[in-house]
């Protein structure tokens, strides 16, 4: 195996407003990050994930982009920009950026002039179809809810905006936006970012014959009609041929929609990303109507989609693996215990986290345990999503305590709650009044108080973080799931030519028998998260790592 420092590399995601406050006006900003970079490299990871910190009204999280060549005024300057690169490159970190170029936002100079007359020059930047009927061109819906389609007053048409009204979808058709991007692209690379994590990028080729959708399946008709267009692959391996060859420059696409069986055609032999998000645990909980239509989840579903996916690049590509971000319920409130067990399951998953194969991310306050936020009313949520989600609700007749438990669940405010950093009232996020409140439960779960406890799960994830690095095979070893009869054990060996390395995982809140498949199995125990681990019985949320 041909060693990469992508597929070495082990990500924090820094969601910037919500991760230090250097000035008191509430809000995340770089001279903050700055701050913290000591913290950051403390953990022994090797590179950032930075959240989008351009200029944008800021209609979703930043992910609305009004200039792609400036930051946010509220997160700081390009000077600041440039001393936190140094900061990061002298301290041996890699710096990735979120690209994000499906859409921009609506005032962005390009859809201002685009919106203005069907004969501007920036007219094809975006997509624009007469109504049907006196409705919208077609079905699709939105992500957050309502048409995907907008009437602009101007001309009498309408433009395509998977997400917000305020998204309009850029054309990537258009050869003179392909150029932009590109352009766009080096400015950043050239500014010396080590990588780009590209935003929904399984979308940005559009069917552009916009069939109406024949399911009521949301993640479905992601698959079917928004991810894994007709030229997706053509135009990623022309921004690899034209921008990433000449760079030393890790790419991740965002990948909803895309599938095991076809994601080897974006990924690197085809001369495409290096590794892709994919979707497979995310979605499983979401019913047809999406985010807001939870189902339930199994053990076993949730190991098959790491067996299918790990599957999928067994021979070539290469995955990633996450387990939370800004766009889902907190980890240990999603797939552990976040009351009774929530250290020991914080540890197991920290655990599963790091000894998959794949690029770990590691979304930032997971490393500490924290949980989901609970909104007390929708007037509290700053997510679009779910004010969107809310009114959708409310036309469908559910009452807001109702579509609150829903939100509770798996809304994206649970993860966007301001780090803690320690026990004070605003958990030293910030000296001011923060942008979203701090979770209360700082008191207890903070930054301040694990650095000091060795049994913490602080000390717990930085002693699993060196475990993956002295251990290679951890990171390009096969995986092999072992079977067992308990719906609960996540059972898998690493294994390379030099080393192998048995996991055991206990994901319940009882105890169980010690899995006889690997009771033989004899070896150093390198991490566990009980001191009092025997080879009769799993505790709880028992997760131990043994090297045979
Ligand atoms: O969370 C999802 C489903 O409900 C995902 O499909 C997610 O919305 C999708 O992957 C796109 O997410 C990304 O682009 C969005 C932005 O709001 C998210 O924060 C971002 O991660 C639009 O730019
Ligand atoms: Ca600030």
């Amino acid at each position: 195996m041909e060693r990469v420092w992508w597929k070495e590399a082990i990500v924090y995601q820094v969601y910037p407003r919500s991760f230090k406050d250097s000035n008191g006006d509430g809000i995340g900003d770089l001279p903050g990050i700055i701050e913290k970079l000591d913290y950051i490299k403390s953990l022994g990871v090797t590179a950032v994930w930075l959240n989008p910190i351009y200029q944008s009204p800021n209609e979703d999280g930043g992910y609305d982009i009004s200039d792609y060549y400036s930051i946010l005024k509220e997160f700081g300057n390009l000077q600041d920009f440039d001393r936190l690169i140094q900061g990061m490159h002298e301290r041996g970190l890699k710096l990735i950026m979120d690209l994000v170029v499906n859409h921009t936002s609506d005032e962005h100079p390009w859809f201002h002039a685009s919106r203005k007359s069907a004969g501007s020059p920036y007219r094809d930047y975006y997509f624009w179809k007469p109504g049907k009927n006196g409705g919208p061109p077609n079905n699709w819906p939105s992500f957050f809810g309502g048409s995907a389609w907008q009437l602009d007053e101007a001309t009498g048409e309408y433009y395509l905006h998977l997400f917000s009204v305020k998204q309009p979808d850029l054309n990537w058709e258009d050869t003179a936006l392909r150029k932009e991007v590109r352009d766009m692209m080096k400015f950043w690379l050239d500014k010396g970012v080590d990588g780009l994590r590209l935003d929904v990028i399984s979308a940005i080729s559009k069917r552009t014959s916009f069939p109406d959708a024949d399911t009521p399946d949301f993640n479905e008709t992601i698959r079917k009609y928004y991810a894994n267009g007709p030229r997706l692959s053509e135009f990623i391996g022309e921004m690899r041929e034209k921008v990433w060859n000449h760079y030393d420059v890790m790419t991740i696409g965002e990948g909803p929609g895309i599938t095991p069986d076809n994601a080897l055609d974006y990924l690197d032999e085809r001369q495409g990303l290096n590794m892709i998000f994919h979707f497979g645990h995310m979605f499983m909980d979401q019913g047809p109507g999406g985010r807001f239509d939870p189902v339930p989840w199994s053990k076993s579903d949730f190991r098959k989609v790491f067996m299918t996916w790990d599957n999928a690049f067994a021979k070539s590509g290469w995955g990633s693996i996450f387990l939370g971000n800004h766009d889902f319920a907190r980890m240990v409130s999603r797939w552990g215990n976040d009351s009774t067990f929530r250290e020991q399951s914080s540890k197991l998953l920290c655990t599963l986290l790091l000894t998959m194969r794949g690029t770990p991310f590691i979304f930032q306050g997971d490393e500490i345990g924290m949980t989901n936020f609970q909104l007390k009313s929708i007037s509290e949520s700053r997510d679009i999503e779910t004010i969107n989600g809310w009114r959708e609700a409310q036309k469908r007749g559910i009452t807001e305590a109702a579509f609150l438990r829903v939100a509770n669940y798996s809304g994206r405010d649970n993860a966007r709650t301001p780090m803690q950093w320690d026990n004070s009232s605003n958990a030293g996020f910030s000296t001011g009044t923060p942008w979203m409140p701090v979770n209360t439960n700082n008191v207890a779960i903070n930054v301040s108080r694990q650095e000091h406890e060795p049994d913490s799960v602080l000390s717990y994830w930085k002693k699993m973080i060196g475990i993956r690095k002295a251990h290679p095979v951890l990171t390009y070893g096969a995986y092999k799931p072992v079977e067992t009869d308990n719906e609960h054990l996540f059972v898998y060996y690493r294994e390379s030519p030099e080393e192998k390395i048995l996991v055991i995982l206990n994901m319940s809140d009882t105890d169980t028998k010690f899995p006889s498949a690997v009771r033989d199995a004899r070896g150093q125990v390198l991490i566990g998260n009980y001191a009092n681990q025997t080879k009769d019985r799993m505790n709880s949320w028992e997760a131990i790592v043994i090297q045979l």
